[in-house]
């Protein structure tokens, strides 16, 4: 079985995000994070691939998920299937 790959684009400052972080770090859920503000080319790679800069969006295998509160529910439902980060 292979663990599906998590990038999360956000921005510290962003609420959305917080809250989408606040479930990834509860599970220690593996996740790389992509900061749109610290790292330009991150925002411009979002808005490449969505026509927008819109965060949180989570990419799981590549594909696009926005709106945190379906982010975060997305998570808790499919935990079992989830790489754990090591810590
Ligand atoms: N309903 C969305 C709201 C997301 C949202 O408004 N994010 C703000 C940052 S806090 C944003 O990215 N705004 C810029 C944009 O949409 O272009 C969610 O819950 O994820």
């Amino acid at each position: 079985m292979r663990y599906p790959i998590l990038e999360l684009y956000y921005f510290d400052a962003c609420p959305y995000c917080q809250r989408v972080m606040t479930v990834i770090e509860k599970h220690k859920i593996k996740v790389t994070y992509l900061d749109i503000y610290e790292n330009t080319n991150n925002m411009q790679k979002l808005m490449m691939i969505t026509g927008k800069k819109t965060v949180p969006c989570l990419f799981i295998d590549g594909d696009p998920m926005f709106e945190s509160l379906d982010i975060m529910k997305w998570l808790e439902d499919n935990l079992a299937t989830l790489e754990k980060a090591s810590v």
